[in-house]
């Protein structure tokens, strides 16, 4: 294979044109139109019997712009405040006479994971100062696409999100990906945090932004043109990401895909915690979680058809008014029914975290139809949020989840002033996406209503904090659509239609100026695909037509609740 011998070529010798023809073999050496050979001397300045030489070409005015470079040699690009570590073409396919074998490269490990890859390309790894470790993965040149991912982290980042890289390489995206700035053993990890805080900005919105420069000048560099679009899909910790950049650096993408953003985290964390200090209050307050499927059975069972569709689907949890005392038993506690105390906890988990003292919603809670996704919350703390609480909050890696009351209006002050100091840093809730905007920025949010780690009415009243920044819907949705998914769990997962490609619409949306009106999606579940749905822009839903099989999107239409 022609890349194999170039690789070869590279190692043994030292020619540039060399490598620039193996590096980029989709983008051939072009002569500038002033190098052109003379078609006749200038009649007045040449005596007749005089013939021109052909090697007498004049010289080109400009030197020609270079097409790119090798890979390995991207390893001397200069960038602000930033080494490069790595600058290595991968080939993961082996040729010699006759036989080709194709196999797999795997990469390093990081709190993300690792993956394997099975096409050639270009990697790239470095540091921007303090710590922020990024990559950059591209396609050889005749593979690439022209336009660059960068795909975003999960939870407190940590590590190079490796996984999240393979799929877009391989469908000829040039990828970006970052570490947020430092690096954990997991993902879920906030032990980084303590006694580091120059590191939370980068956490909070700097990292990715670091990453999109880095990339963008290597991609240019490497292919010796600019990527002609570029695009940021994240979901959790990558939908805050995506929205950070909307809000602070309009420019480094022309569209975003945020899913299930973690926007919020100074209260989205306090909410996190509450369905386990409702829960682990007391013997009698603890939610077994083997009565999970028996509350969520009843959820369904009480609003599962109030969308005209009896599809084990609430299409909008927010007119559940499903109680949970129904399930009251009626003697002693069994299997089969709540005490009134687990009742009560129901409620609570339900309800979301509210200010003792006035009652206004801190958080939401989390809705009918997600309760198979609790146990990771009602017993002991959900993990994610412990560092914020130790190195920010309390500044004590000792804290104690249990010696905090949130029903106690001194403890609750805290979470409220440490709201409105670390906001600035770790929220992306500007409702000003003017810049973006202005600039052409397209935003698809989405959501699944039965998320069952990230409140999913913190999207809408996001999306309507926008709506009211923008004076109407109608000028929202020029750039930022939002849908909630029924049934559909935290980034994936659940009930609902969890497969579909948001950032097909959004290339549409960005490309050829389609707005998405609705977004196809599916449920698969081993290879096969039980049922599709349409996704609706929100606040439009889908509605069953009422006739058709129930499993087929094209029975639903797309419709304004009344
Ligand atoms: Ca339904």
């Amino acid at each position: 294979m022609k890349v194999n011998r170039c690789l070869s070529a590279i190692a043994l010798c030292a020619v540039l044109v060399l490598a620039v023809a193996c590096a980029a073999p989709a983008a051939p050496t072009v002569a500038p139109p002033t190098a052109a050979p003379p078609t006749a001397a200038p009649p007045t300045a040449i005596p007749p019997t005089v013939v021109v030489p052909p090697t007498a070409t004049p010289k080109p005015t400009e030197a020609p712009k270079p097409t790119g470079v090798a890979c390995e040699s991207l390893k001397n690009l200069k960038l602000p405040d930033t080494t490069i570590t790595a600058a290595e073409s991968i080939n993961p396919i082996q040729e010699s006479p006759g036989v080709v074998v194709r196999g797999v490269w795997a990469s390093p490990a990081s709190a993300h994971g690792t993956t394997t890859v099975d096409v050639p390309f270009c990697r790239v790894a470095g540091v921007t100062a303090p710590s922020i470790g990024f990559e950059v993965w591209m396609p050889l040149a005749d593979k690439w696409n022209g336009k660059f991912n960068g795909v975003g982290n999960g939870a407190l980042a940590g590590g190079i999100n490796y996984p999240a890289m393979k799929g877009p390489l391989g469908l000829g995206y040039a990828v970006g990906s970052t570490d947020g700035g430092h690096k954990s053993p997991s993902i879920v990890d906030g032990a980084w945090m303590m006694g580091h805080p120059e590191l939370w900005d980068d956490f909070g919105y700097r990292a990715v932004h670091v990453m999109t420069r880095n990339a963008k000048a290597i991609i240019e560099a490497y292919y010796g043109k600019a990527a002609k679009y570029s695009y940021f899909t994240g979901c959790s910790g990558g939908g805050q990401q995506g929205l950070a950049e909307a809000q602070r650096y309009p420019a480094d993408y022309n569209g975003i895909v945020s899913g299930a953003p973690a926007n919020f985290p100074t209260r989205m964390w306090p909410g996190e915690t509450w369905p386990s200090y409702v829960t682990q209050k007391s013997v009698e307050t603890k939610i077994p979680v083997e009565k999970l499927p028996l509350i969520n059975k009843a959820a369904i069972a009480a609003c599962d058809a109030n969308d005209g569709a009896k599809d084990g689907l609430i299409t909008d949890p927010r007119k559940c008014n499903f109680d949970p005392g129904t399930l009251l038993c009626k003697g002693a506690d069994a299997p089969d029914c709540l005490t009134a105390a687990q009742v009560d906890s129901v409620k609570k988990v339900y309800g979301g975290l509210k200010d003792p003292t006035t009652g206004a919603q801190f958080w939401p809670g989390y809705e009918p139809g997600s309760e198979l996704g609790w146990p990771g919350h009602i017993g002991e703390p959900f993990v994610i949020p412990q560092g914020y609480f130790k190195a920010m909050v309390f500044n004590n890696p000792n804290w104690d989840w249990k010696t905090f009351d949130f029903a106690n209006p001194k403890d609750f002050a805290i979470l409220v002033d440490a709201d409105a100091r670390y906001g600035p840093i770790l929220n992306a809730t500007d409702p000003d996406l003017m810049a973006f905007k202005a600039l052409g920025g397209k935003l698809i949010l989405w959501h699944g209503w039965a998320d069952q780690n990230i409140a999913p009415r913190n999207s809408i009243s996001y999306y309507e904090s926008v709506v009211a920044d923008q004076g109407s819907e109608a000028e929202t949705q020029k750039f930022m659509r939002l849908f909630m998914i029924p049934g559909v769990g935290h980034c994936s997962g659940g009930a609902g239609p969890d497969t579909f490609n948001a950032l097909a619409a959004l290339e549409q949306w960005v490309e050829k100026g389609i707005a998405p009106t609705q977004i196809p999606a599916s449920k698969v579940t081993a290879g096969k695909t039980e049922f599709t749905r349409p996704l609706c822009v929100y606040p439009q839903v889908e509605q069953y037509k009422g006739t058709g099989d129930i499993n087929d999107a094209a029975n639903f239409t797309c419709v304004t609740p009344k």
